[in-house]
């Protein structure tokens, strides 16, 4: 009898730590939040001085109704959160920075990235101008969490959201970026700010990514921001109506055994795909998903090599189970021998 006692209250410690690790989600999580203190989203992660750096969207309720736009995501900070290794503690190193402290910026500090050169880091964050308008600031710092003085204006000849700067094996920067609907991206494609344009026809080609390389300097474009071509495997360009593998926003680069892998979120369908190819402007042939849609709207990422294994940063809104309230994670990502990704399901 006694034992029997003993193992029901097991069961039931069981049961309440599952549900207590699940949150808010229906399904059981194959990773934990990094952090539950506060909301972090769009994780950009780096390894500098051996250290793990994230840079991630900083959540937080504004009170402002959702809509396609995505004007709930009202972000005004951003904190970087650091650790020593994957599953080691997580720091959060405070507000690394402040949409006060930023001259031209309006509102929205939406998904960042972080680059290191010649001893210093810039943080690379867009953010909508006084007329609304979505464009990319840099701002730099001497310590990786931080914090970061911005530039008094954007890049000149940025615009869109979701900027990630990757560094070739030559030393040369490029920086990826874009995003449809409340990204703007749409209103970009002639090269000039278009108010009232409007997203594709589904038998019409998809908006494209850009890719512009950065100067000496990391504060301005080299070039005007160049279409990046994806393709699937007969090499024609995906269409509007392919929104299981076109580009939306959440473009991610990195390089592994030689190749340019570039991958990105397909937004109103919810997978984070990749496609591959030989130079850092492309074209870039469709390969697959990385990571199946996680729960919440959005879906965005990183990948990075630590001590020879690769990790997949992403984030889903198990604390919250609200869309605009996520958590960062990290899970293990796992190449075949052919190079392809093995899709990753963020639930058991
Ligand atoms: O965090 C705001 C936006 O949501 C990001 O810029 C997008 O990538 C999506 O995650």
């Amino acid at each position: 009898m006694r034992s029997k006692i003993f193992s029901a209250a097991l069961l039931l410690i069981a049961a309440t730590v599952t549900a207590q690790e699940k949150g808010t989600l229906k399904k059981t999580p194959i990773s934990q939040p990094l952090v539950k203190h506060i909301f972090t989203a769009d994780p950009s992660a780096h390894v500098f001085n051996g250290k793990i750096y994230v840079y991630p969207s900083h959540d937080f309720e504004a009170g402002i109704k959702e809509d396609d736009l995505g004007s709930h995501f009202a972000m005004r900070d951003y904190h970087i959160l650091s650790m020593d290794s994957v599953g080691g503690k997580v720091t959060d190193n405070g507000i690394a920075l402040d949409i006060k402290n930023v001259a031209w910026a309006g509102r929205q500090m939406w998904a960042p990235d972080a680059a290191f050169k010649n001893g210093t880091y810039y943080l690379y964050f867009p953010a909508k101008d006084k007329s609304d308008v979505f464009h990319i600031g840099v701002a730099s710092s001497k310590n990786p969490a931080g914090p970061f003085t911005a530039e008094k204006e954007p890049i000149k000849g940025s615009f869109s959201i979701d900027p990630c700067v990757f560094k070739d094996d030559n030393g040369s920067y490029y920086m990826y970026f874009g995003g449809i609907w409340g990204g703007q991206l749409q209103k970009w494609t002639t090269g000039k700010y278009i108010a009232d344009a409007q997203l594709r026809k589904p038998n019409e080609e998809a908006i494209l990514p850009r890719v512009a390389k950065l100067g000496a300097d990391m504060k301005s474009f080299t070039e005007e921001p160049r279409n990046i071509k994806i393709v699937d495997s007969n090499g024609k360009l995906f269409l509007e109506s392919n929104n299981d593998k076109r580009f939306f926003e959440a473009a991610w680069m990195h390089k592994y055994k030689g190749k340019y892998y570039f991958s990105y979120s397909t937004g109103d369908t919810h997978n984070i795909c990749y496609a591959v190819g030989d130079n850092p402007y492309g074209p870039f042939t469709y390969k697959g998903v990385v990571l199946k849609p996680v729960e919440g709207w959005t879906n965005h990422h990183s990948i990075i090599e630590v001590k020879g294994k690769w990790y997949l940063f992403y984030h889903d809104v198990q604390i919250s189970g609200k869309t605009h309230l996520r958590n960062v994670k990290v899970t293990e990502l796992k190449y075949n021998t052919d190079g392809t990704i093995i899709p990753i399901e963020a639930y058991k």
